[in-house]
């Protein structure tokens, strides 16, 4: 009976850090930790953190690792932290606290370069987000990364190594002596998040950031405005909001946008925002009707658009110029202190809407992609007049043939051969094939979205649900398909969380845990060390013990599997 239960300890005993680090090993020495432990951080200049650390310098740099510092002991102690319930049941499995026990003696953290002057707005492939871990069995941690953004990793990785015993009675690790050596596959590890649809409060998107930094995911990309709201507060033009928003009390101010930038900029996120257009705008008819055509609710919206109400920005009419230009001199200013990115977006574009624009009146291609190309060239050089590097939907690229400026990034959606196409005409390109990573979305599901019935109502509810599990998410790779000398453009993809049917109430539900298998693709890679897709079977108790370390964070992320599963050592 002895043996069996150390050999349940072993199998229990898992490995929680997620994403999975390139390298790792770990033994089965325990090690506690308590409040008293103090953090070094040896950069620049050393300083020596405690318990509550406050940050009393202003550079990026400070500020980061500060956050970091303090975030981690509220980890380890402030919170419910660790799922005692995933141990065996009826079995004596917790480490005694003892007066011979070993602590951990010191925290060091070692940078080993100097940041980057926009490490809080992190540019593709600008930031080095790798480090290393030791903690020996004699409780010297040691923590070395290029950046303070590798160091904020290494710290996320740390809180992952330790547990709570279910008496409350102290912060162990099982795992004595580790050693890791972590850097991520790719450099875009973003969520898409939609607020135009439904509003989500800023408080949600500050746990959204949150929750995407303990996954090590680095993007945020924020999906404001759409066709059936806009809360997007523009100074210079506050009738967009004042008639566009839903209600007064759904919007985001300009200081609510920066707030959230430099949350993100702390953890690592870089909110990147998208205004979509020219199609997906008709709630801009509600304030400016004269600049939108084919502005449609019922009962023609699907001869327009994908999804109603229909309605486009007008193709080939100066008083659009004029709006988009006064429009983004509003926005993009303010956005470009803590972001490198304007996402133009362009998805959807239905030529049929041109049909009722009174400055075109035409749906025919041959008209209608020069003007696109004119229209798109006058977004894009404003974007670069900020010194922002744009994004588009795929649909510029491969629909409409444009020809964009050469450090676009190309947002693929449709196809993994979007992603081949797209790396093939030379473009940077993020993945997020929507068979795998919508998460308000099921497999063979979502055309119910588009069917009316007798009566001509929208069968809006239950579009699209059963949902994509997260082991459909995790067998999804980024690269599949695109030939080996053109992987270095892909810079990584998305989770996106359309939000028809996502508001406050099930955001967390419906994000969490499945944004966690995409993180761990895009971190990890889809393949292991053997280049065999990773095992969702392995993958699964190790994804629970996230979920449990998210729900500790207070993310209110789905159960991955019964206590049961875990405690019945698998
Ligand atoms: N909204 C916008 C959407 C979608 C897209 N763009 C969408 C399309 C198809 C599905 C789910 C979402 N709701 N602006 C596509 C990029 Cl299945």
């Amino acid at each position: 009976m002895q043996v069996i239960s150390v050999m349940m300890l072993c199998a229990v005993a898992v490995q929680a850090l997620w994403p999975i680090p390139t390298t790792y090993e770990a033994g089965n020495q325990t090690l506690w930790i308590d409040q008293s432990v103090k953090i070094t951080y040896k950069g620049a200049q050393q300083s020596t953190y405690g318990y509550g650390a406050t940050n009393n310098n202003s550079t990026w740099t400070n500020k980061i690792v500060t956050n970091a510092i303090e975030r981690t002991y509220d980890t380890l102690f402030n919170k419910n932290f660790y799922p005692w319930k995933f141990h065996p049941r009826n079995t004596n499995f917790e480490p005694a606290l003892t007066s011979s026990s070993t602590f951990v003696k010191s925290i060091t953290l070692v940078q080993n370069a100097t940041d980057p002057s926009d490490i809080m707005k992190p540019s593709a492939g600008g930031v080095n987000e790798a480090y290393t871990l030791t903690m020996t069995s004699d409780g010297v941690v040691t923590i070395t990364a290029a950046s303070s953004i590798g160091l904020l990793h290494g710290l996320t990785s740390f809180t992952q190594l330790f547990f709570q015993c279910s008496s409350g009675g102290g912060v162990y690790s099982p795992f004595a002596p580790v050693s890791i050596s972590d850097s991520p596959k790719f450099v875009w590890r973003g969520l898409n998040v939609d607020t135009s649809r439904t509003y989500k409060p800023l408080s949600d998107l500050f746990a959204m950031v949150d929750a995407l930094s303990y996954n090590k995911m680095n993007r945020l990309h924020w999906h404001v405005t759409d066709s059936q709201a806009w809360p997007l507060e523009i100074p210079s033009m506050p009738e967009l909001t004042d008639k566009g928003a839903y209600i007064s009390t759904q919007k985001y101010s300009p200081s609510d946008v920066q707030s959230l930038q430099e949350y993100g900029a702390l953890l690592g996120v870089e909110v990147v925002v998208e205004i979509d257009n020219p199609g997906h705008t008709a709630s801009i008819a509600f304030s400016h009707p004269e600049l939108i055509a084919a502005f449609e609710v019922l009962p023609n919206w699907d001869t327009y658009a994908a999804e109603p109400p229909s309605g486009t920005l007008k193709l080939n009419s100066t008083a659009v110029y004029n709006f988009l230009e006064k429009l983004f001199d509003d926005l993009l200013p303010r956005l470009k202190p803590l972001s490198s990115y304007f996402h133009l977006g362009g998805d959807e574009v239905n030529m049929m809407a041109y049909l009722l624009d009174d400055t075109v009146k035409s749906n025919l291609s041959t008209v209608l992609q020069p003007l696109m190309q004119k229209y798109m060239d006058r977004n894009m050089a404003q974007v670069e007049s900020y010194g922002l590097t744009p994004l588009v939907w795929e649909e510029m690229l491969l629909d409409w043939n444009l020809t964009l400026p050469s450090n676009t990034i190309v947002q693929t959606w449709l196809s993994d051969a979007s992603v081949a196409e797209t790396v093939g005409k030379g473009y940077k390109a993020l993945a997020g094939n929507y068979e795998f990573w919508y998460l308000d979305c099921g497999k063979g599901q979502w055309l119910d979205f588009y069917q009316t019935d007798a009566a001509g109502f929208w069968p809006f509810q239950d579009y699209c649900a059963p949902f994509h599990n997260w082991r459909l998410m995790y067998s999804y790779d980024p690269l599949s398909g695109v030939p080996a000398n053109a992987t270095h453009l892909v810079l990584g993809g998305e989770a996106h969380i359309w939000s028809e049917q996502t508001d406050s109430v099930n955001l967390d539900q419906m994000v969490w845990p499945r944004t966690c298998a995409a993180a761990e693709v895009l971190w990890s890679g889809a393949k292991d060390a053997s280049g065999q897709n990773r095992s969702q079977v392995t993958a699964s108790p190790r994804l629970a013990e996230m979920r449990e370390r998210l729900v500790a964070r207070g993310i209110k992320a789905e159960p991955v599997r019964m206590p049961f599963c875990s405690m019945n050592g698998t």
